[in-house]
């Protein structure tokens, strides 16, 4: 307020203000830093090809455990030892039907690399073969680490692969924000015929003003940072400017992979990923002041 004494015409200042509005950038919008997509280095920062039998590594994956649907219905429950193990090169979550005491359950596995490998701005790739039958849910895909906007969805989700098995080799890449989520996340479907029969690679290359979805190096969608409406926070369409960590599970039924039932002929099924890659750029990390 002491800034205002130094003015004696108000008409000056109105002026002034409106030249400041239009000259600089809103402090609630942080500007995009200035970088040629197509031109960045990218160096391996993260890996994993699977390549030690037993169980996954422990210092890159930890696990979430239980049953509780996992807020969409899904009906197996999650074990930290058992389903997801590693042999010749290649990572394996299966999902089983199990009996004990005159019970029938499903087990699986959910791994993730949450605060063991955690990312503002990278490349992912996975290499993966999918399962088959009418429940199965497989996923690969992105939370927040820090939930600085708040708790799901307003912090955002990036999911670089889903299939559902009711819906063969049809690849869903999705975003989630609190403004688009659930029934209306910002989703793409593409085909990729022999999904569950042969490894293909799934991606995302998520930078400061853009979240690139790939398969096989080819580009089926992108979500741009969209520009806000006066008075709307960015982070309702943009939650993407915090670390986030990578998840790998593989549900039965729920809300969406068991939309149409399941069919449990096709247990036990399997999700097979033979590498993740994540790699950085030095130019980004050093426009968003991360070096
Ligand atoms: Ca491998």
């Amino acid at each position: 307020m002491q800034f205002l004494h130094h003015f004696k015409c108000i008409p000056v200042l109105l002026s002034l203000l409106l030249l400041c509005s239009l000259i600089l950038p809103s402090a609630a919008e942080s500007p995009v830093p200035e970088y040629d997509p197509d031109s960045l280095n990218y160096e391996l920062v993260w890996s994993d090809e699977f390549d030690t039998d037993g169980l996954p590594d422990p210092a890159r994956w930890g696990y979430n455990t239980g049953g509780n649907g996992w807020g969409n219905g899904e009906q197996q429950y999650y074990m930290a030892q058992g389903n997801a193990t590693v042999e010749n090169g290649i990572l394996t979550i299966e999902l089983r039907e199990e009996k004990k005491d005159n019970s029938t359950y499903y087990s699986s596995a959910r791994m993730l690399t949450k605060n063991l490998g955690d990312w503002l701005y990278c490349k992912i790739e996975a290499r993966a073969k999918l399962p088959s039958g009418r429940g199965t849910w497989p996923a690969i895909w992105m939370l927040p680490t820090d939930r600085v906007y708040g708790d799901w969805p307003n912090s955002g989700e990036i999911d670089i692969m889903e299939h559902v098995g009711f819906d063969p080799d049809v690849v869903v890449q999705s975003i989630h924000t609190k403004k688009n989520n659930g029934g209306s996340c910002i989703t793409h479907s593409t085909a990729v015929p022999g999904a569950r029969e042969e490894f293909h690679v799934y991606g995302v290359e998520w930078l400061p003003d853009r979240i690139i979805f790939t398969i096989d190096g080819e580009q089926p969608h992108a979500y741009e940072k969209p520009e806000t409406a006066e008075g709307e926070k960015v982070s309702n369409v943009w939650p993407f400017d915090q670390r986030m960590h990578l998840l790998i599970n593989l549900a039965w039924g729920g809300s969406w992979g068991g939309r149409e039932g399941t069919d449990k002929s096709c247990l036990p099924a399997r999700l097979e990923v033979d590498y993740v890659h994540v790699y950085q750029s030095p130019e980004i990390l050093a426009l968003t002041g991360q070096e």
